[in-house]
């Protein structure tokens, strides 16, 4: 059987581990990206490992995220990420350059080579053939500092693409079907290699927008080969000096095949509030439409904008609409100029933003009230808008465009000929406003701003642990639930106290004030200074944001206990010395309520050893043991239970014992 192109780039990598299902591996890292809302805490962490000079061959800050700068907060992250990678030897790309996966794929991207990056759609890169993880900040600022990536081997699963494209369907209904047919947890534990005939047709932005939301289905990441489409990218790019072949020499022994032809697809759609909750757009058409977002970094290349921008050419933005361009990077805006693309948005009534991430992390467009809102974005759980119980659905730029067209939900056929998008000959390609490393940052001062606090330091886990449920969830909780986004919230993280204040604000308003009158009444009870949390399936699906891990830990939350946990959220957990557990017997679930006390017998001492099952007690009022369950830390490697009983990677970083 002949290697899949996950196995060829990771055995170039590997530094640790077999490629076994299930093993951990540990790989070399070529490339690091953050964007500003993970960065500053990863530069924190990096800076708390005393390394002199980030170590990979390409490092990138990229600011993208926290764009609205309505007080110094912001502007004082951005400059402070301006400082750090000139002291530290970091490209850095200023606001108004793009979102990071676009900027990555345009000017950086190297098929073969391995990038990890602070934000769960680091996938991108694998539309150009990279092997490319979403990750904590702290495993990017481990990579920073020259050291490994360490995962869990997943399953290579076989994606075949067939047939091509009917007219008004494009690449996001195929990660769509996708979506439909696998839900936001059937890609846990894989990673999707692209491969088939329809390959031929599909450029590399197209297959970025797919490797972008293999996210969203829980993948480890997603791969396509590198071909004559990626040369022709790379070439585009002036970069065609980089371009390597990449492709699977045979027939690959994938654990499973899923077989999807693209001919048969029709426009799709995402309905209210999870990406997977996909049907054909006909059958919610007539659906009145108020909002229209099209950007993100799945869908704001140059052709996404481009056919939006054909489709509008001599018509009108419907009166009720308000139309809003986020532009992928500044090089798609100025190809969209150069390109005759930009005037007719303007004149059809669209708003144009600068490039970057904005409503789709609710940093600013929020929808108006019970507005129904149409984006190309990639997630649209719910209160992520900004807007409380918003109707937020994804579609592809083409579905999005007949929204705003026709004022409501609408198959785009209706539009008439289709516009197809082709490559151009000539790309404008100027990268002056990435900023290169100097050669030596001895000399340049990192500039802190007053919201900037440093890290804390985490205690141990101790040998016995008690504590209390202080919060029971259901299935899919996401980070956004966990620990929510958006314009006011954003601005707080790089300041672990104040934003740890919003910890579970969407799951239960008064959660912090629960946690707050619990421990400040019993100032000396150790029983409730720390506390779980009880979940269902796919516990912390969505972003890598690590605060979703460290603002509960900051608060006093050692435990988690759930069904099963998404992959990101799972290392970021063991990163801060949180104890991810699951149920053995997942009925175990309903006999536990909020406020019930846990005990974990001489936990530390098990967790050392190896143990794959702990004993766990439900205490009575008289600390007696009411009654027993056994939960599930099989999946933990030696070194993450070292962290663990340590109280987090920082500290076993630093050699703490
Ligand atoms: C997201 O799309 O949820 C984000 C905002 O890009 C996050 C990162 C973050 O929370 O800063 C992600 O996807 O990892
Ligand atoms: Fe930015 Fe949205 Fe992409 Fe996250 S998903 S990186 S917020 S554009």
């Amino acid at each position: 059987m002949a290697k899949t192109m996950v196995e060829q780039v990771m055995e170039a990598h590997l530094v640790s581990g077999e490629l076994v299902p299930g093993a951990e591996v540990g790989l070399k890292i070529d490339h690091t990206l953050t964007q500003d809302a993970t960065g500053t805490l990863t530069y924190l962490e990096f800076e708390a490992m005393g390394v002199d000079r980030a170590q990979p061959e390409v490092a990138v800050s990229y600011v993208d995220h926290n764009l609205l700068q309505t007080d110094y907060r912001n502007a004082d992250d951005h400059r402070f990420l301006r400082s750090i990678a000139a002291r530290y030897g970091l490209y850095f790309s200023p606001a108004g350059n793009g979102i990071c996966h676009q900027v990555h794929l345009e000017r950086f991207s190297v098929p073969g080579k391995t990038l990890i990056g602070s934000d769960s759609h680091t996938p991108t890169g694998g539309g150009a053939g990279m092997l490319a993880f979403g990750a904590g900040g702290l495993d990017v600022a481990l990579a920073l500092a020259g050291q490994p990536f360490y995962l869990v081997m997943p399953e290579v699963v076989g994606i075949n693409l067939t047939g091509r494209f009917s007219p008004w369907v494009s690449a996001k209904d195929v990660i769509l079907e996708l979506l439909r047919r696998l839900t936001v947890k059937g890609g846990f534990g894989k990673i999707l290699e692209y491969f088939g005939p329809a390959l031929r047709n599909l450029s590399v932005p197209e297959r970025a927008t797919i490797a972008n939301m293999g996210a969203e289905l829980g993948a480890t990441t997603s791969i396509f080969p590198s071909d004559a489409q990626t040369k022709k990218f790379m070439s585009l790019q002036g970069r065609v000096d980089d371009w390597r072949p990449l492709k699977v020499r045979g027939k690959a022994d994938y654990a499973e095949i899923h077989q999807l032809d693209l001919s048969q697809l029709d426009p799709l759609i995402a309905c209210p509030s999870s990406p997977d909750k996909v049907v054909p757009v006909r059958q919610i058409e007539g659906l009145a439409v108020e909002q229209v977002l099209i950007g993100s970094c799945a869908n704001s290349s140059w052709r996404d904008l481009m056919v939006v921008s054909r489709a509008l050419k001599g018509r009108q933005v419907h009166p009720r609409v308000s139309l809003e361009i986020n532009p992928g990077s500044r090089q798609v805006l100025e190809n969209l100029a150069l390109a005759g693309g930009l005037l007719p948005l303007l004149e059809a009534g669209a708003r144009i933003m600068p490039p970057g991430c904005w409503g789709c992390i609710g940093m600013g467009q929020a929808p108006p009230t019970n507005a129904v809102s149409v984006r190309t974005f990639t997630r649209n759980f719910p209160g992520r808008s900004g807007t409380r119980d918003d109707k937020v659905y994804l579609a592809t730029p083409e579905t999005a465009v007949a929204a705003a067209i026709f004022g409501e939900i609408a198959d785009p056929r209706r539009l008439g000929p289709y516009p197809r998008i082709t490559q151009p000959r000539y790309f404008l390609v100027d990268g002056r406003h990435l900023m290169p490393p100097p050669d030596s940052g001895e000399e340049e001062e990192v500039i802190r701003g007053p919201n900037i606090v440093p890290f804390p330091h985490l205690s141990p886990l101790p040998d016995t642990w008690q504590g209390k449920i202080w919060l029971k969830a259901g299935d899919n909780v996401t980070t956004d639930d966990i620990l929510p986004a958006g314009s006011y919230i954003l601005p707080l993280r790089s300041n672990l106290p104040a934003i740890s204040q919003h910890a579970f604000s969407r799951l239960d308003p008064n959660f912090i004030k629960r946690v707050q009158d619990q421990t400040a009444l019993v100032e000396d009870d150790k029983i409730l200074k720390e506390g779980a949390v009880v979940g269902g399936e796919n516990y912390g699906q969505g972003s890598s944001r690590e605060h979703a891990a460290l603002a509960p830990r900051f608060l006093g939350i050692r435990v988690k206990l759930v069904q099963s946990f998404a992959r990101i959220h799972l290392a970021n957990l063991i990163n801060f010395g949180i104890l991810p557990l699951t149920f053995e017997n997942p009925e175990d679930y309903h006999s536990l309520q909020e406020d019930q006390v846990l005990e974990l017998p001489e936990v530390r001492e098990r967790l050392l050893k190896g143990d794959e099952r702990l004993p766990l007690y439900v205490l009575g009022p008289d600390e007696e043991r009411e009654k027993e369950i056994w939960v599930k830390v099989d999946y933990l490697s030696e070194r993450q239970r070292r962290m663990l009983a340590l109280g987090g990677a920082l500290n076993l970083a630093r050699g703490e014992e």
